[in-house]
Formats: C-alpha cells, structure tokens, sequence
C-alpha cells in the first residue's frame, strides 16, 4: 500500500476507516453543558452562556483541526471568546468552518425549563453562510419528503396540506413545531384551521429542528422565525439527516432591516439547504443543558454527573447517541469543566 493521504483520510475519501472529528467536538459540547447547567434555574442567563463559552473554548482547543468560527458569540468587545472569525482548535490538521451556539436556550436554563442544549456544527472550510447583522430567520424544516413539496413561498395552512399529501397521512396527523411568540400568531391559527396540531417549544428551534427532520419527537414539520445564526446550525443537522430545509432572512425591527440591506443582504431569497452549508461535509453535535424532547439534560448526583449527548455526521450518516458519566471528584484540582464553583 502506498502512503496514506491524510487529508483524504479527514473527509473521509479514503477507503480506509476514517476519523469522526465528532467524537472529539462531543467533549466541548459536554463540558459547556456541564458548566451551564451549575445555573440552571438561577435567574442568571449571562452567567450561564458566559460559563459554557469559556468551557467549550478551552476544549475545542484540544481538538486537531483549525476552525474558523463563522458563527460565533459576535463580535463583543469585552474579552473576546468565541467571536467571530476567531480561530480554534490545536491548528493541526484539517482546515473547517465552525458554528457554535454554547447554549440554545439561555432563557429556559436561566428559568430551569426544558429543551436548552449546547451546540457545535462544523462543516468545511468556506462552506457555512454567515448572515452577519441578521438576527433572524423564517426556517422551514421537514424529512427529504417535503423536497419539492414544501415552501415559504406557501401559506403554513397550504405547507401543512401539502406534506400531509407527500407523507400520505391525514392532515389531522400532521404536527408543525413553532417557538412561541407573539409574532407566530397567524402561523399557529393557520397550521390549526387546517386541522392539523401545533407543538409550542418556549424556546430552541435547533433542537426542534432535528427533530422535524427525522420525524421523530412527533414533529413533522418546523415553521417560524428563529435566529439566523442557528438557521446554518440548524442546516449542518439537517445535511447530517439527509432532511429538507429552506430559509429566508427576516429583519424584525427597522434597524436591523437597515442593517441587513447595507451589508448587501437578499431579504427575497429563499436559501435552499446548499445556500446555508455548501459541503456535504458536515458535523452536528449536540449535547442536553435542561431535560429536553431530544436529550436529557444534565444531572448530578453527588460525585456522579451525567451528559447525554449526539453525534451527527453527514459523510457517513452515523448518528450516535453518547451518555457520559463524568466523576467529578477525579476532575478538582484540574481546570475547567469540572471545576465545580458552580455546584
Ligand atoms: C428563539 C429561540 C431559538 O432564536 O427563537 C431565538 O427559541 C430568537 O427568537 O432557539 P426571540 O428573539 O424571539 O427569542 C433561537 O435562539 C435560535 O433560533
């Protein structure tokens, strides 16, 4: 056998078995969860991010890979961690685009309620969208049979119609999850007059979102205005599932519609799954802040603390479900995740 091409090796285009840079991703993701969840139900939503952030930061650098964080934590000028366009990882190895979200569900873990997860999503280098000064998205999320079916071009009651066709069910059997807002009234009423259910999520609709495209949790289809950022998270999930989604860029005050149109943003445009990653090289993992519909969230028990965690890679298709039980007691005299101030 010849010499082995490492960068094949890395995409996986080698016959030979490969790495699964998600393996390693899940430590950052478990350790950010860990420290967030030492503020579950204080009523500290900024300690909370702030505590996983710095926890995902320090374990992403021991990652092989040099990431350049297209989505991050923006650009804040107070110690920057995670900030956009930051580099991170060991800068060994291969080159990726990275997207973080070190808490989807700031809110809810701050209130101790459910459904908060901490997030990475990586895909190759130059591939992931950026909606820079965009907060927001219109997202439409559903299995690969809503491909060609389903549109933001439509109405939610016509989308609804639609799928419940392409799935051959009734639309009575149809569940659309929505984060609840005042401005997904119409949706709601929509999605309901068409005889089908809604399924109302306080908050996190990347979570939601894996499960509109696996179909599973009960939800069949994902509607309604997110952040924009976790829209392109939100795309290397659904690229890892094989599932179908679009999104359209949607300014909610006048300011950030200003914004938008000076960075040159096309508010029109309905982006197609490629438009948000343009490789089919991609990695979502996510690990359980709060108890949620998709994972648990994480739980002590003395020196016992417990994550649950998943594992999603496109290349190959896998989706790995990880629980991890962490003895903090061996962890006391190192640095973070498991200094344990928090607890
Ligand atoms: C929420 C939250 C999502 O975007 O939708 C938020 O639940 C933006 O909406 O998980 P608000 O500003 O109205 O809270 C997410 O964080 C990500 O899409």
């Amino acid at each position: 056998m010849g010499e082995i091409d490492s960068s094949l090796l890395e995409r996986g285009q080698s016959s030979l078995p490969d790495r699964n840079l998600g393996m390693e991703l899940v430590r950052a993701t478990e350790a950010a969860a860990i420290q967030a969840s030492a503020w579950i139900g204080r009523g500290d939503k900024d300690s909370a991010d702030g505590a996983a952030v710095t926890a995902m930061r320090d374990f992403l650098n021991t990652v092989d890979f040099e990431g350049t964080v297209i989505i991050g934590e923006g650009e804040k000028d107070d110690a920057p961690m995670l900030a956009n366009g930051e580099i991170v990882g060991n800068g060994n190895g291969p080159k990726y685009d990275i997207a973080v979200d070190p808490v989807d569900g700031t809110s809810v873990t701050a209130e101790g309620r459910a459904h908060a997860i901490s997030v990475i999503a990586v895909s190759d280098r130059g591939t992931m969208y950026n909606p820079k000064d965009v907060f927001y998205m219109n997202k439409l999320i559903t299995t690969i049979a809503g491909k060609g079916v389903v549109s933001l071009d439509l109405s939610p009651a016509e989308n609804v119609r639609e799928l419940a066709k392409a799935l051959n069910k009734d639309v009575s059997e149809i569940t659309v999850a929505i984060i609840d807002r005042p401005r997904h009234r119409e949706i709601v009423d929509q999605v309901r007059l068409a005889g089908a259910r809604t399924r109302l999520f306080l908050d996190g609709d990347v979570a939601a979102g894996v499960h509109a495209v696996t179909g599973s949790g009960g939800i069949d289809m994902l509607l309604g205005i997110g952040g924009a950022p976790e829209g392109t998270i939100s795309a290397c999930a659904t690229k890892a599932l094989g599932g179908y989604m679009q999104g359209r860029l949607s300014p909610l005050s006048p300011e950030e519609m200003k914004n938008a149109i000076l960075a040159g943003h096309n508010l029109e445009k309905i982006f197609e799954i490629d438009d948000l990653v343009a490789s089919d090289n991609t990695y979502f993992v996510a690990t359980g802040v709060t108890d949620g519909l998709l994972l648990n969230g994480v739980y002590r028990k003395g020196d016992l603390i417990r994550t649950e965690s998943m594992i999603l890679r496109s290349h190959s298709g896998t989706i790995r479900r990880v629980s991890a039980d962490h003895i903090a007691s061996r962890w006391k005299n190192k640095r973070s995740p498991y200094d344990l101030n928090g607890f």
